[in-house]
């Protein structure tokens, strides 16, 4: 596979910047009490979500867990619908519907976010097997965490896929931890040797490199659409933050942590882009600077906002409308 351009460097840097903003606005606003609800951080995972965001097309189609800002803002889901659902704002883009868990903008592929371990990666198994039926081209990334490998939904999707050669491409966001367990307490082996089990191509890319995801994902994507079924990609990543933002990680060794935050997946992009001399250090600094006020903007629009009104709340809700006097 040829090298990514320029161009397409500077699309992964971008969604990372944009990415990183965001979550440090989220965090930073939820420190300072301007904003209160439970956050699944995504830091040390946005590589792998400004990945995605190449490797797909605006029209496939996105299935992700409740530790999904990353994935929903690479897709393409505007900051401000994201974090007026979270507060229950007017700017939310589902009336306040989906709030933290459960975000979704179909009109862009992002179908569908879920709060169940495991629950990913039937429905996307289903919308792959939909694209297959209508021949619509469109190929389903599907999302999830290294807790979800031991759910029968895991296995039951992969099968189901495998045997019918579905466009999908399932992507276990491995950060070591689900909750306060650590993986080595909860499988042996690997990871792709379960797809090997149902006769999927798999492989292990690092997390912390988007090159090294994009690649993986495009490759991935084509053999999709190209009616070559069902891939597994496993990509290898960290929760800095802990499960919830103010989880005080207590089964986390603080040297374990320590080493990963010191190969910050923004940061080491930032200064890879800047050696290889593609970009200068102003440039990027400049588009972390834009990245910065654009989310500082939408935080403070969101802060100014009124809450959702309860007009919209049933719309979009059943396929007849339902009134409510
Ligand atoms: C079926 C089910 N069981 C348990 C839970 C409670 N729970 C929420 S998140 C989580 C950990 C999942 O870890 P992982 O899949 O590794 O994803 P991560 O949070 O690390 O991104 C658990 C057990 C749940 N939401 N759904
Ligand atoms: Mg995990």
């Amino acid at each position: 596979m040829m090298p990514p351009t320029r161009e397409t460097l500077l699309d992964l840097y971008r969604a990372m910047a944009h990415i990183r903003a965001c979550d440090e606005v989220i965090r930073n606003a939820l420190i300072s009490g301007r904003i209160m609800f439970f956050y699944f951080p995504i830091t040390g995972h946005e590589a792998i979500a400004a990945a995605m965001s190449q490797a797909l097309r605006k029209d496939d189609h996105l299935v992700v867990t409740y530790r999904g800002v990353h994935h929903q803002l690479a897709k393409g889901v505007p900051f401000a619908g994201i974090l007026g659902e979270m507060t229950g704002k007017s700017t939310a883009m589902s009336d306040g519907k989906c709030g933290t868990m459960h975000v979704c903008m179909p009109e862009i592929g992002m179908m569908l976010s879920s709060g169940i371990v495991g629950g990913t990666l039937p429905p996307a198994a289903g919308m792959a097997l939909a694209s297959k039926i209508r021949k619509d081209g469109r190929v389903t990334m599907c999302f999830f965490g290294d807790g979800a490998i031991n759910t029968g939904s895991f296995h039951e999707a992969m099968n189901f896929a495998a045997v019918y050669e579905l466009p999908v491409v399932f992507v276990c966001e491995n950060n070591r931890y689900a909750e306060t367990t650590p993986t080595h307490h909860t499988y042996k082996g690997t990871i792709t040797g379960r797809a090997d089990a149902y006769a999927i191509p798999a492989e292990t890319v690092d997390g912390y490199d988007p090159i090294a995801v994009h690649r993986a994902m495009s490759a991935a994507v084509a053999r999709a659409r190209d009616g070559g079924g069902p891939s597994l990609i496993e990509a290898t990543c960290f929760r800095y933050y802990g499960h919830y933002f103010g989880d005080p990680m207590i089964t986390v060794p603080k040297d374990e942590l320590a080493a990963e935050m010191a190969k910050d997946p923004f940061k080491s992009f930032t200064g890879q882009l800047v050696e290889s001399g593609t970009f200068s250090a102003e440039e990027l600094q400049r588009i972390k600077a834009d990245a910065d006020a654009e989310a500082q903007a939408v935080l403070a629009a969101n802060l100014a906002a009124p809450p959702v009104s309860r007009d919209g709340m049933l719309e979009r809700t059943y396929a007849n409308p339902i009134s409510v006097n």
